[in-house]
């Protein structure tokens, strides 16, 4: 007990999570993301067929959607305030892109926090600079899609209703019925100090949402970083000779996640190594640590192939669909995830 106030005294953790967040740089226009937060979560806890002014009414009319945080590409630690050198983490963002829209397909709503120029939902088909390769200013200076991209355009304008055959053409046409619904909110990071505050900021936001909030944590998020205090404000100079940097621990923002953040949501975090040999044995760690309810063990050469889902009692292995070209590893895990939250929101009603 803490002898001033009465008050039980903070952990470590606590106080290095407050330490974090008091030295991080305030977050660039931290109202308006709270205020996109508040209105896409009011949206889509609304069940359907009910205004939200109509909400605690007809309470029980329908049921409110789902809501997924899923968290994409790696963050950086800046190594000057005034940044021109940072450490990063290897994540191409296809892991989180992906499953968002594989999530949204099964009729959850995503709120996407990705890093800045990585993967995005829906758009991996296209070429690496779509603007200037899918169209052409003709003679007469009207814009034109080119060909071969004539197609895949068209459908993304015209044809987003209907479900179509090949994975491609599902991506496309699932971009404009997600935004269009309404179902997907976008939220770019870029530094380790960004990525952990708007990750507070949505979990407390989805904190109400109980056992129907989801978090879903790809991100390749640093364990190290320079406390902003302690940072050159200016470029740091070569002539001085052998650069020494003393980086400090991240703190372990799981184990806030669960216990204040979002307690009662269904959490799903990642665990990469490059050695297989550990890979199961950090994850079951990770598992208990921070009590996640799954944690998805992948290695770095294979983990568009194959992952090892580990919770409580089991050890699942999710494979891609080898015997169709453009399968992928996040279609099973997906469908695996929603089915053990399914029982889970279940379990909570009880
Ligand atoms: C992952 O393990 C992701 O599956 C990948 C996806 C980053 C490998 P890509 O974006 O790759 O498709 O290219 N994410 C979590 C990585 C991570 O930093 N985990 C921490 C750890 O392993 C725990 S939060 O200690």
């Amino acid at each position: 007990m803490d002898s001033r106030n009465g008050s039980v005294s903070e952990t470590p953790l606590d106080a290095e999570i407050e330490s974090f967040f008091d030295s991080a740089p305030p977050l660039k226009d931290s109202a308006g993301i709270i205020k996109k937060l508040k209105e896409f979560i009011e949206y889509n806890s609304t069940p359907p067929g009910v205004s939200c002014i109509d909400r605690s009414v007809n309470a029980g009319k329908g049921s409110p959607r789902r809501v997924v945080c899923v968290t994409s590409g790696g963050t950086t630690v800046p190594l000057e305030q005034r940044c021109v050198r940072y450490i990063d983490n290897f994540s191409s963002g296809h892991r989180g892109a992906t499953s968002t829209e594989y999530f949204i397909k099964a009729g959850y709503a995503v709120i996407f926090l990705y890093r800045r120029g990585t993967f995005q939902p829906y758009c991996q088909s296209l070429p690496e600079d779509p603007l200037l390769e899918c169209f052409e200013c003709s003679e007469d200076s009207t814009i034109q899609v080119r060909q071969p991209h004539t197609e895949a355009v068209k459908r993304a304008v015209s044809d987003h209703h209907a479900l179509t055959v090949t994975m491609s053409q599902l991506r496309i046409s699932g971009l404009l019925q997600a935004i269009a619904g309404g179902h997907l909110l976008k939220l770019p990071f870029t530094t380790i100090f960004e990525y952990l505050q708007i990750l507070q900021s949505i979990a407390m936001s989805m904190k109400d949402l109980g056992s129907l909030a989801v978090f879903y944590l790809a991100a390749a998020v640093s364990d190290f970083y320079v406390p902003w205090k302690s940072m050159a404000e200016h470029k740091i100079q070569s002539a001085s000779g052998p650069l020494d940097m003393r980086l400090v621990q991240v703190p372990k923002m799981l184990s806030a996640l669960k216990k204040e953040w979002a307690p009662m949501a269904f959490c799903i975090s990642f665990k990469l190594e490059t050695d297989s040999k550990i890979l199961l044995e950090k994850a079951e760690m990770a598992l208990k640590k921070y009590r996640m309810h799954m944690v998805v063990a992948n290695e770095l050469s294979t983990r568009k192939e194959e992952v090892t889902v580990v919770t409580g009692n089991e050890k699942i292995l999710v494979c891609r669909d080898k015997t169709q070209a453009d399968s992928d590893v996040e279609e099973p895990l997906i469908e695996l995830i929603v089915g053990r939250h399914s029982a889970y929101v279940k379990d909570s009603d009880l």
